[in-house]
């Protein structure tokens, strides 16, 4: 079965894909693009859309970390990414889901606000990455890059302060899933791939890592994702993080 996943390294849904092509057992060849870059990139390797994950796998070309969960279930169902109970499966697609439209974007959103403020840390994200140019050369040209990412991903401020804000619940309800056994179980399952690689995103962050180490999603990602490339040190006004510490009514608009 060939294989080749597009990805943007260090990306929490390219890694979700890479993750389950490994519990697959799928051998498989990565292409590293750079962010902007990688539209253009994936759109020339005849996908319909603009983002990574996306991934070439026995003739066909699926794009999008949900649908290629599927995809591979479908092509290989040993060992499975769902389980076979239907109310517990139903469970993990909820959490899936979540994982996919809710928990991403936020985290996404605050990785390049804090990129915007200070371009240093993206060279820890790329590391280990073959972008086919030297890492130097694409930290020094990498302005416009980040400017269009920010501007792609509204990594305002306004919806960098929402994201703090919204973070603590999105965080409880994974420690939930936990909880209830649709997460951290055994065997992992899609879920699980899909909600970790946000958890360990958001855990490369100093501004985050504190509101998060403590909890259950972060065993989850610490379990799915020990190595996850990349840190960011503080950035964020230490005012917008009051949601984080418990104290949202100092943090006045
Ligand atoms: N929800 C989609 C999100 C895909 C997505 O937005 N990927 C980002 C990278 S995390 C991307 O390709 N962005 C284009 C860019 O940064 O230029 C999924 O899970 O596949």
């Amino acid at each position: 079965m060939g294989a080749r996943l597009y990805v943007i390294p260090a990306s929490h849904p390219a890694t979700t894909a890479e993750l389950m092509l490994r519990h697959k057992g799928i051998a498989y060849k990565r292409t590293d693009l750079l962010p902007v870059v990688s539209k253009g990139v994936v759109r020339l390797a005849g996908f319909p859309g603009i983002t990574v994950p996306a991934l070439k796998i026995d003739g066909s070309k699926v794009q999008g970390s949900r649908q290629i969960a599927r995809e591979l279930e479908r092509l290989r169902p040993e060992p499975p990414l769902f389980p076979a109970d239907p109310e517990l499966r139903a469970a993990v697609e909820e959490a899936e889901r979540f994982g996919d439209e809710e928990l991403q974007h936020p985290l996404r959103q605050l990785l390049w606000w804090a990129v915007k403020r200070d371009k240093e840390p993206l060279r820890s994200y790329s590391e280990g990455a073959h972008i086919g140019i030297p890492i130097g050369l694409a930290m020094a040209t990498a302005a416009p890059i980040i400017a269009l990412s920010a501007r792609f991903n509204e990594a305002d401020d306004e919806h960098a302060r929402r994201a703090l804000e919204a973070l603590p619940g999105l965080l409880d309800r994974v420690d939930e899933w936990i909880a209830a056994g649709v997460l951290n179980g055994d065997p992992l399952n899609a879920a699980d791939f899909q909600i970790a690689t946000s958890i360990g995103l958001a855990m490369t962050m100093d501004d985050l890592r504190p509101a998060i180490e403590s909890r259950p999603a972060a065993s989850l990602a610490k379990r799915v994702v020990p190595d996850y490339p990349g840190h960011a040190p503080a950035v964020l006004p230490p005012e917008w993080l009051a949601p984080l510490r418990g104290d949202p009514e100092t943090s006045p608009r």
